[in-house]
């Protein structure tokens, strides 16, 4: 039986891959941090909480000791490095923070197989915010990064410490410059989720008006399951290497609202200008939708649109799930969510 290690296993990617991973026989060494709450939620939605193949473990990846003992104790032969502060907003007010979990984080657990056991396999969650302010569209494997937010730059530093112990030290470290992916368990606070859990309050008289920041930043959004099977793919290669995932699709935030909206039974129409922008329902003449600047970032990753064709070849993996079928899925399930009372 194979063993994995899934940091962050509390998060979107986490709980997928946890329950891939399972489907697979494998045994996986779950991490999350000792909070005041506990936060399995995702785990329980997928109802992968108490299989028996899964151990959660507390740990904390900014304590190399901890990565150590981890490493030690559920000799795994794989490692899914998916911790981290990852929100690009919080990173401009916490950027040391970011730098230690989301950057040397990383490097603790590099270290940690070099010191227990260099045959492990390693992935790094690596991003497309590294690309940041582009250089090229759209963005393959060797485009030039330009990353625009301290998050983005500790990603970057992270990315290339796994490419210096792949070529240093020869271990199977694989990064995966994973475009935004998203789904039912996304957080909260990332923009897609942000509307289509705003967008069933609003169908369901819970929330009156839809708040958000720059409506033109335009991003590729895939479907984080799909996503997750990539990270494994990665792994089960002959050789370690940098792989992007993404679907070869772009379309800006505005367009994301008009199809969540559409999705919720409203009919939206945007009016006005930067700042002073609205959506308005067709229907009603409601604004449901307003700009606020508070959102807003201080540099901001405008386009972002990645070519996965180097990992369809190598490894046979591409997107399926259109933007549409995927909007629709996270706006059913928060109306159900909504409705029961229960939102995450
Ligand atoms: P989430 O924010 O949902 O999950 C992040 C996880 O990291 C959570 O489980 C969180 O725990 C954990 N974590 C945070 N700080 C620490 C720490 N100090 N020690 C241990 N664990 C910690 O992210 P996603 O699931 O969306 O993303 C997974 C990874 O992929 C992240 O590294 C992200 O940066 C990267 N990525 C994501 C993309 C996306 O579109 N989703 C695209 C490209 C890269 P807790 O629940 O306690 O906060
Ligand atoms: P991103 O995702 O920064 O791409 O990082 P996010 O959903 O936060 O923002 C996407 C774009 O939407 C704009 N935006 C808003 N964003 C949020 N969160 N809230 C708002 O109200 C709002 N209004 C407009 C943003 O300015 C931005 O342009 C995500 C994370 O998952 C990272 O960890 C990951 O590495 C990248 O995707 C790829």
């Amino acid at each position: 039986m194979k063993t994995a290690i899934v940091t962050g296993v509390t998060g979107q990617d986490g709980a997928y891959l946890t329950e891939l991973l399972l489907g697979k026989g494998y045994r996986v060494y779950g991490t999350y941090r000792r909070t005041s709450s506990v936060n399995f939620w995702r785990l329980e939605e997928l109802g992968v909480v108490a299989h028996p193949q899964l151990q959660l473990v507390e740990y904390d990846l900014t304590d190399l000791s901890s990565s150590i003992r981890l490493l030690e104790r559920s000799e795994a032969t794989e490692v899914y490095n998916l911790a981290a502060q990852s929100f690009v907003g919080v990173s401009f007010d916490q950027p040391l923070t970011t730098g230690e979990i989301t950057g040397l984080g990383a490097v603790h657990l590099l270290e940690a197989i070099r010191t227990v056991n260099p045959r492990v396999r390693f992935y790094q969650a690596s991003t497309s915010e590294m690309f940041g302010k582009v250089q090229a569209v759209p963005q393959v494997e060797d485009t030039p990064f330009y990353p625009r937010s301290p998050y983005g730059v500790a990603k970057r530093y992270a990315h290339w410490m796994t490419v210096n112990y792949r070529e240093s030290y020869d271990i199977f470290g694989a990064s995966g410059i994973l475009f935004n992916h998203e789904s039912p368990l996304r957080g909260r606070e990332f923009v897609t989720r942000k509307i289509t859990d705003s967008m069933a309050k609003i169908r369901l008289g819970q929330l009156d008006v839809l708040e958000l920041g720059n409506l033109d930043a335009k991003r590729d959004w895939g479907y984080a399951k799909e996503y997750v099977e990539g990270m494994w793919r990665m792994l089960q290669a002959n050789k370690p290497d940098t792989y992007v995932l993404a679907t070869n699709r772009t379309e800006t935030v505005r367009d994301f609202v008009s199809m969540a909206a559409q999705a919720a039974g409203f009919d939206l129409a945007f009016e006005g200008q930067a700042e002073n922008e609205v959506g308005i329902d067709r229907t009603t003449g409601k604004t449901l939708v307003r700009v606020n600047p508070k959102f807003y970032r201080p540099a901001e990753v405008e386009l972002l649109i990645g070519n996965p064709a180097k990992a369809k070849k190598e490894l046979g993996w591409e997107a399926h799930t259109t933007l549409e079928a995927l909007c629709q899925m996270m706006v059913e399930a928060d109306l159900r969510r909504n409705r029961d009372g229960r939102s995450f």
